[in-house]
């Protein structure tokens, strides 16, 4: 399959700025760009789709640019909704310092086809008032601007003037691309277009009659209606082990639904279109084996967690489900049961007691009912004993006791000081 075509396949192409020409031009190595405002300190899987498409670039053999908004971050792209509070330059610096570490470890920098890294405050930041409104206001007609899709879904509920240039600033960028490296394309999920168009209607003022081009992809979304990159709690899930585990980041991935697994497979993974189409058949034929969702899973949680992370995250999830919870260490078990139910106890208080006080049993009855029916394990062993003392001794690590009620319920307990 053609590169193009195979894009296409995955669902990676919404609106393209000349696709014929574009395609021509793809026979040939050229260099595109894809840009990353530092509005927060880490990406989240949200992005993950538009920074693995700049690496399916690279791996075609193309040149790419992966851009971190230094400047234009001090701005904000304006989103269909309200006004962005402007955040301090301190916060930017940081932001923009791990946004970079977050994407180098997604493309290759090295070898024959090493891809750059850029930050545009380095054109943008002293660019004088009076040169940027002779050099690029001077092209961009406000009638064309009022005409782009943010800017008149913002009519109503104001835009400032600031946020109304972003995308002059934007378009400045792709110029400045275009003459230094030759890059011809630039990349973004389908909120971008506006972006993109700015761009490139600038580059063809400046430059007279030049081919360059747009590419979005769709934005991913989930077959429900709900929003795309939240784990069951709510939280978003982010590509900072710091901030998302990697046992979190691969149970993510495994909960997702069969209606859109294939989809997600094609897009996100680096797997052949045949071997994804032979999974779509295992899933059709055996959809309770999972296959699929643990394809995704164990391929992006080794791309983003690095092979020990994986097999830590598969180590935590047999164990949970019927291996031994004391072949975890605490803070594993900690991120294993990290959308469990958490309650602090004092030391020494009995099983029942403990039971009651947790919420797991809603009276010292119903607490002993299950203690006696077999139903409550301690750190993975059936108890017998209602008055058994819960304290730092049975914990693990001293530190915390699992007590798991029937056959998935978990609640962490821990003691309080
Ligand atoms: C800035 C200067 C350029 C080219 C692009 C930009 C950024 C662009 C933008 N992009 C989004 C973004 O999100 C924050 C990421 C880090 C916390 O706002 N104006 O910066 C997202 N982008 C990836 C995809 C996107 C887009 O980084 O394009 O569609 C999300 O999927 O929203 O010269």
């Amino acid at each position: 399959m053609e590169f193009f075509d195979e894009l296409k396949w995955r669902g990676l192409v919404k609106d393209v700025v000349d696709e014929e020409g574009l395609r021509e031009k793809l026979k040939q190595p050229i260099t595109c760009y894809c840009g990353f405002d530092p509005t927060g300190p880490t990406l989240h899987v949200g992005h993950l789709q538009q920074i693995l498409l700049l690496r399916r670039y690279q791996k075609q053999g193309h040149h790419v640019i992966a851009l971190c908004g230094g400047a234009t971050g001090m701005i904000g792209d304006p989103r269909p909704t309200t006004e962005r509070q402007l955040q301090s330059l301190d916060t930017i610096a940081y932001n923009v310092e791990s946004i970079k570490k977050q994407l180098q470890s997604f493309l290759t920098f090295d070898g024959d086809n090493p891809a750059t890294m850029e930050n545009n405050y380095k054109w943008l930041g002293n660019m004088n008032l009076l040169m940027f409104l002779r050099d690029y206001g001077k092209y961009f007609n406000i009638n064309y601007m009022l005409n782009k899709d943010i800017v008149a879904s913002r009519l109503d509920s104001g835009i400032s003037f600031t946020e109304f240039t972003y995308t002059i600033l934007q378009a400045a960028d792709f110029l400045h691309l275009f003459e230094e490296y030759n890059c011809i394309l630039q990349i973004g999920g389908s909120d971008q277009w506006g972006n993109l168009t700015s761009g490139c209607e600038l580059i063809r003022k400046v430059k007279g009659d030049v081919k360059v081009f747009g590419c979005t992809s769709p934005l991913i979304t989930r077959s429900d209606g709900s929003k795309f990159g939240k784990s069951e709690g709510g939280k978003s899930v982010w590509l900072d082990p710091e901030r998302t585990s990697a046992y979190e980041f691969y149970q993510f991935w495994l909960n997702t639904p069969d209606s859109d697994v294939i989809d997600y497979l094609k897009r996100l993974s680096f797997r052949s279109p045949e071997e994804i189409m032979e999974l779509a058949k295992q899933q059709e034929e055996a959809p309770h084996l999972r296959a699929a969702q643990k394809a995704l899973a164990e391929e992006l949680t080794e791309l983003v967690h690095g092979k020990d992370g994986l097999a830590n995250a598969l180590k935590i999830t047999e164990t949970l489900f019927g291996g031994d919870l004391r072949s975890l260490s605490a803070k594993e078990l900690k991120e294993g049961l990290f959308d469990a139910p958490k309650v602090e106890v004092e030391e020494g208080l009995t099983l029942t007691d403990v039971l009651v006080t947790s919420g797991i049993a809603k009276s010292k009855r119903e607490a002993r009912e299950l203690i006696n029916g077999n139903s409550i394990a301690l750190n993975g062993e059936k108890v017998r004993d209602t008055e058994l003392p819960i304290n730092k001794e049975v914990a693990i690590e001293n530190e915390l006791v699992v007590i798991k009620k029937g056959k998935k319920s978990y609640t962490v307990v821990t003691f309080k000081d």
